[in-house]
């Protein structure tokens, strides 16, 4: 039988002699933040699989990273640093030795920093990777960015920050119940949330709930592959949820079936709410959201007479002007119900934070010398082309591809093109931001180098160790940023501490949700869940708001300059609010998810882009009938900001006057150069500066047909 080197406590004889396995974590931006076992053999990694004894993972990974070694061994991969020969945008690099591209980058640094000052530095790091190393949970590189004084991001305002923000005016935290309690639902709100393609681990939990004879309802403006396999489905006009959602506290009220005895002890601003509550009929609901009175009234029945209900949201629900809003109020439906008192009930939007992460000494603002300006990531367009005093001079971007996932993407090419501004772009493969850069660095990936995961979808954390050595010169970005504190003369020995150093700093801490919990027991366990109790209820010993209570009345949203009850926020360009401009762009286009690609991670492998096909937009047969289209056609998309080019799908999966496609592709796949972000406006969402991806209007036209005046 097999023998195994075994790395970890957990693994028993199951590998061929001589095999190494390594545990280890995926890194991507997903709620699921799977572990793996890598399987080495000579060095090499040769097996991938997900941990079958991890209660989230169970097991499985997913179709995108089912074939990632074959990412990690791509032939296109960045191996060299590389120096720019070409002119900005061309791609034509030659390389050039780290000391080299270290020496050059220290150079400029020190002479922006002399210049014009540290904030003109803008270090952007996007969701390429999610560890607290590495990636972006952890802010990888705070340390040497705050001792260089550069300007720093408000968060990652690029995804989730306006419905994190929102949910915390209701129950004091972006967090919610444990995705696994969906398991004890009897309802189950599947609410803006692709799970089958975004987050399909948690599927099983909703079908363990079904086989109890939980209904699964979905709420989404797209029949999406969830939509699919629920028992219900309806489809509201994108970013009219929380209007929706005080239709059916609307029904509930009516019915006398709110929670009396839970409102009374647990909540703050009944009263005031039950009169907004009031406002919103089922009648005014259906005129607002597009859906059938009759549907709305039957989905409020079922809520109120069905405990628990549980509501899982993620953050395509919230990329609209109201998303903040949107989370807010959603969030205070099972306050009125009760739910949030019951095992199985509650809602869900993020996970994120129930790792008590140690950031303040990871980050240390000790070493900042002065306050920084905080710049907003998916303002990068405007950041480059407008900002002053001081204009940003120095662009270090990692883990992302904004070229092809930050709002208006032709400013965002303008704003790259400049001559005077020095780019350098940390990557795995040759995007098109790469294209602009002045220097390239190639980055160890997931195999690689060692990182600390949680997940924004469940209660675990995992330890991903190096498998195998990297190819090429590839560095971790801890040890880049290492080699740069050098050359740019720093001494402080936090910016030269070890990867492990680092994560046992972010471990450190007293919370009770670390008790036992040690980097060697995460070494040689791989994962662990974080010490909850388990079945987990997140306010059994009340709400984390200002009062203790969950606050329907809300004084810190009105402080900060917000309606202090949950309400409705319709879209920027809502046919109501902007008439003229829904009559030039009729449709509203949603940018999803795409299966096979993680944001703009994996567009270019080529297995994966098969599958996934040319980029399309699926349009109502009578919104296509309207414009000659047919389906398999080529159409420009287009508004005022910009437009790219499409295949037709006529499918009646979204409803008249919406439109949907997905996000992802790389702008230079296309022969116009542009993907769906050419036509997202760099326009903030209610709460926290959120882009609003999915508050987007739009004109199809056949490619031929274009007329000047419109594109
Ligand atoms: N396969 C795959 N998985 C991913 C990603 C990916 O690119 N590909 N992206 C990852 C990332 S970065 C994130 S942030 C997460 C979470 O990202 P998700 O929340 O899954 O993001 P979306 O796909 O934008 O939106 C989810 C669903 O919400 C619907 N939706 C959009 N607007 C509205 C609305 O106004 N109302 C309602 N009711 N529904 C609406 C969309 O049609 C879509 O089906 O997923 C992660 N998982
Ligand atoms: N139209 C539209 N656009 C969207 C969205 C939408 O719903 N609609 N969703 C938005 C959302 S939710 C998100 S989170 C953003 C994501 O936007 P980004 O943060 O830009 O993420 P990606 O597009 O996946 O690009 C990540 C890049 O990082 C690289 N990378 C991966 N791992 C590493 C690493 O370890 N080191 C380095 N140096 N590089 C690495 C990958 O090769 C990839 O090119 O996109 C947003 N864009
Ligand atoms: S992308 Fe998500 S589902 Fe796929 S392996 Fe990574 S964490 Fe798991
Ligand atoms: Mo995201």
């Amino acid at each position: 039988m097999e023998s195994v080197v075994q790395r970890s406590g957990r693994f028993s004889a199951s590998s061929t002699e001589g095999d190494v396995l390594v545990y280890g974590a995926c890194p991507l931006d997903c709620p699921d933040g799977c572990s793996w076992v890598v399987t080495v053999r000579d060095g090499k990694a040769v097996g991938l699989r997900g941990v079958a004894e991890h209660p989230f993972t169970s097991g499985a990974l997913c179709v995108k990273m089912n074939g990632y070694l074959s990412h990690v061994s791509a032939p296109d991969r960045l191996l060299y640093p590389l120096r720019r020969v070409g002119k900005k945008g061309e791609g034509r690099f030659e390389r050039i030795s780290w000391d080299e591209a270290i020496g050059t980058m220290a150079a400029k640094l020190n002479d922006t920093i002399a210049s014009y000052g540290g904030e003109a530095i803008w270090p952007y790091q996007g969701t390429g990777t999610l560890g607290f190393l590495q990636g972006v949970n952890g802010s990888a590189g705070a340390r040497l960015w705050n001792a260089l004084g550069a300007s720093k991001h408000n968060a990652v305002a690029i995804c989730s920050l306006a419905g994190g923000i929102g949910s915390s005016y209701t129950v004091g935290v972006n967090r919610g119940i444990d995705p696994e309690s969906l398991q004890y639902a009897r309802l189950i709100l599947l609410w803006g949330t692709n799970v089958l393609t975004s987050h399909h681990h948690l599927w099983k939990f909703i079908l363990a709930a079904r086989r109890k004879g939980a209904f699964i309802v979905a709420i989404d403006p797209i029949h999406t592959r969830t939509a699919a396999q629920a028992d219900e489905h309806l489809a509201p006009l994108p970013g009219t949820d929380a209007a929706l959602a005080l239709g059916l506290l609307h029904v509930i009220v009516e019915m006398g079936a709110e929670d009396r005895e839970f409102i009374q002890a647990n909540t703050l601003g009944w009263e005031q709410f039950r009169a907004r509550i009031a406002q919103f009929p089922p009648s005014r609901v259906a005129a607002i959201t597009g859906l059938d009175e009759s549907r709305i009234v039957a989905l409020g029945q079922r809520i109120a007479t069905t405990r628990p209900t549980a509501i899982r949201a993620t953050m395509g629900l919230q990329r609209h002007a109201g998303g903040g809003m949107t989370l807010r109020t959603l969030t205070s439906i099972p306050g009125v119900t009760g739910d949030w008192g019951r095992l199985g009930g509650g809602l869900v939007y993020s996970t994120s934070g129930y790792f008590p992460a140690n950031l303040a000494d990871l980050w240390r603002e000790e070493l900042l010398k002065k306050p920084v300006r905080t710049l907003v990531m998916t303002r990068l367009g405007e950041g480059l082309t407008e900002l002053s005093d001081p204009p940003v001079q120095a662009l270090i971007i990692y883990g992302s591809n904004p070229l092809a996932s930050v709002p208006d993407q032709n400013k965002i090419r303008c704003g790259l093109s400049r001559e005077d501004l020095f780019t350098v772009v940390i990557e795995h493969f040759h995007t098109d931001t790469v294209k602009y850069a002045d220097i390239v660095l190639p980055a160890t990936m997931q195999l690689e180098h060692a990182d600390l995961h949680d997940g924004y979808g469940h209660l675990y954390i995992a330890w991903n160790a190096p498998a195998v050595a990297p190819p090429g010169e590839c560095l971790p970005h801890t040890e880049i940023f290492r080699r740069l504190a050098r050359a740019m003369g720093l001494d402080n020995p936090l910016l030269y501490e070890s990867d492990e150093a680092l994560a046992r700093q972010v471990l450190q801490s007293e919370h009770p949700a670390l008790k036992g919990i040690t980097l060697e027991r995460l070494q040689q366990e791989g994962w662990v869940r974080l010490a909850y109790p388990n079945p987990f209820m997140p306010f059994t010993d009340g709400f984390p708001t200002p009062s203790g209570k969950l606050e329907f009345y809300s004084e810190t949203a009105k402080a900060d300059g917000y309606d202090p009850l949950p309400g409705y926020t319709p879209p920027y360009e809502a046919a109501s609010v902007q008439n003229e401009l829904a009559q030039r762009f009729p449709l509203v286009l949603l940018a999803t998810a795409s299966h096979f690609f993680l944001n703009s991670t994996f567009a270019n492998k080529p297995d994966l882009l098969r599958k996934a096909g040319s980029p399309k937009i699926t349009l109502h047969p009578v919104d296509a009938a309207r414009r000659r289209i047919k389906d398999g056609d080529l159409v420009r998309v287009f508004n005022n900001r910009g437009s790219f080019i499409a295949l037709a799908q006529v499918s009646d999966h979204v409803r008249p006057g919406v439109a949907a496609t997905t996000k992802g592709y790389w702008p230079g796949q296309s022969e116009s150069d542009s993907n769906v972000n050419a036509t997202v406006a760099e326009r903030d969402a209610d709460m926290g500066s959120g882009a609003v991806y999915h508050d987007n209007r739009v004109e199809v036209t056949l490619v031929g047909c274009e007329t000047q005046e419109k594109v």
